[in-house]
């Protein structure tokens, strides 16, 4: 029971330590008009050199313009180029490095109309 405390007590700062989405655009599961990138915000600064975002078709083709990139002015900014994407339905695969060197990854969708 002890234990479960002391864990319960220091689950706090460990979780915030993590990067975790706090919101994109386009936004999860909303219809846009074709989109010029993917952008990611997180909720505190993830590392560049380990953190990647790309884009797939309904067809699971890779679509993205491969230029996946933490913003060099926003340590907490994810984003990828798009080319003129046709209407369909496309999800973002993401995945970060956080400050503390754990990772944390995801998958959402958005349509194109
Ligand atoms: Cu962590």
């Amino acid at each position: 029971m002890l234990a479960f405390a002391v864990a319960l007590a220091l689950m706090p700062a460990e979780v915030s330590a993590h990067a975790f989405p706090d919101h994109s655009d386009p936004r999860v599961g909303h219809s846009v008009e074709a989109p010029g990138s993917v952008r990611i915000w997180f909720d505190g600064a993830i590392e560049p050199v380990f953190s990647t975002v790309r884009v797939e078709d309904g067809g699971r083709r890779r679509v993205d313009a491969g230029d996946a990139r933490v913003d060099p002015k926003d340590s907490t900014l994810l984003e990828v180029s798009l080319p003129t994407l046709p209407p369909g339905t496309y999800k973002v695969f993401w995945s970060v490095v956080a400050r503390d060197g754990h990772r944390t990854e995801g998958a959402f969708p958005f349509q194109v109309k």
